[in-house]
């Protein structure tokens, strides 16, 4: 790799400074979930600055985003790299974006120097990544891999009942190219952490070898609505004691599964919600992450048989369906050793680092070879507003990219 290449640092940082001026959330991140208008405005801007840097732009029918940058022989599969620019309702200036500009940046340093690669690259904004509007999660990714169909990637609907093809018909992004089923030569995404590990430990970067696996649930309570004034304790069939003591069992089971296990409610609506009346019904959700397998059908056999202990002790129903499920994955050791020999020619400070939390990654090492470089983000917050990192370790993370990619894209 010639050895005068080097990123801009201010112009990565400006690209994403930029960006969160877009879908602004009320305590200084953003709030651009997925195919919103403000997700619309940060793709137009992401297109133009493709254009811009002389990419060829396709969108596919899932309106992920693909910019192609030829190569002297376009007969190889390109050497794609990205993420996603959709955020939690409270999320931060960095998840996802980061992946997309660093990508960006690889490009444009590249088109500065002149540099020819051998295959061509390619970078993506990934349709949905968070999952938050359009549950589950990585479902455009999911679809490009073969996890889900096409027509149930369109048809997953949001809480009022709008789907993804609806809404990407609504913004302008319901392309027409073909979602996946296209050799790709190897898959980069570069994330911040969103966890303490690296900045704890002084690492500038992360080699990623993996993910863990992830399951989600969605979850009904039925017992029964009845007057908060006129109902004996011991007659009552109460939904909200039922779904606190679901929720206790959820935490106990990540508390049994630590350091590495994770178990979290994150929605939890009682109906009907009035001081006056027992509820009725309870809706919850519960996340589950665990890097082993076998660990994982622990905890879930675990949750099913909590809930069916509550039910039966309570006198009422409780519902429980999967509806996500991302077992977990080592990423490739090619993409890996080039990743970490990024790091170690720019004599960064780095470790190797299984993710914690599910990243498009995750999907596309299903039909690519894969690998991830994380940097570290202030006290590992992140799915918070105040998410932050440094220009200095988001530049150290883009230079290692453009090392992998570059190796990857002249390996013979
Ligand atoms: O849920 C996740 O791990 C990712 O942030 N979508
Ligand atoms: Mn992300
Ligand atoms: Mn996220």
């Amino acid at each position: 790799m010639p050895t005068n290449l080097h990123i801009d640092p201010s112009r990565l940082w400006d690209a994403h400074m930029q960006v969160a001026k877009i879908g602004p959330g009320l305590r200084g991140g953003n709030n651009r979930q997925s195919l919103t208008d403000s997700d619309r405005e940060v793709r137009d801007l992401f297109v133009r600055w493709c254009e811009e840097a002389g990419l060829t732009v396709t969108v596919d029918r899932m309106g992920s985003i693909f910019a192609r940058r030829p190569g002297r022989n376009n007969d190889l599969p390109p050497i794609l790299a990205g993420s996603h620019l959709d955020t939690q309702p409270t999320g931060g200036r960095f998840d996802g974006v980061f992946g997309v500009l660093a990508a960006l940046e690889v490009v444009r340093t590249l088109n500065d120097h002149g540099v020819e690669t051998e295959a061509p690259i390619e970078i993506v904004n990934w349709t949905n990544e968070e999952g938050s509007r359009f549950p589950p999660p990585m479902i455009a990714s999911g679809v490009f891999a073969g996890v889900f169909s096409l027509e149930e990637g369109l048809a997953k609907a949001d809480a009022d009942g709008r789907t993804i093809g609806e809404e990407l018909k609504r913004i302008g992004y319901a392309g027409e190219a073909a979602v996946g089923g296209r050799p790709i030569g190897a898959y980069f995404e570069c994330h911040i952490e969103q966890g303490p590990i690296l900045e704890n430990e002084g690492c500038q970067v992360g080699v990623v070898t993996g993910a863990q696996g992830a399951r989600w649930y969605e979850v009904d309570v039925t017992g029964r609505e009845s007057h908060a004034g006129t109902t004996p304790m011991e007659l009552r069939r109460d939904a909200l004691l039922a779904a606190a003591k679901l929720v206790q069992a959820v935490n106990r089971i990540g508390l049994d599964q630590r350091p590495d296990g994770r178990a979290t409610v994150g929605i939890l609506q009682a109906r009907p919600g009035s001081p006056n009346v027992i509820p009725g019904s309870v809706f919850l959700t519960v996340d589950m992450r665990h890097p082993e397998g076998p660990t994982m059908t622990a905890m879930d056999e675990a949750f099913r048989a909590a809930a069916a202990e509550i039910a039966s002790a309570d006198d009422l129903a409780i519902d429980v369906r999967e509806i996500w499920h991302s077992p977990p994955v080592a990423f490739d050791e090619a993409c890996v050793a080039a990743v970490r020999a990024g790091a170690e020619q720019a004599g960064i400070r780095h470790r190797d680092i299984i993710s914690g939390a599910g990243h498009d990654a995750v999907y596309m090492a299903r039909v690519a070879p894969t690998a991830m470089i994380f940097v570290p983000c202030e006290g590992g917050i992140s799915h918070n507003e105040a998410e932050n990192a440094k220009p200095e370790d988001l530049a150290a993370g883009c230079g290692v990219l453009l090392h992998a990619m570059l190796d990857r894209a002249n390996a013979r």
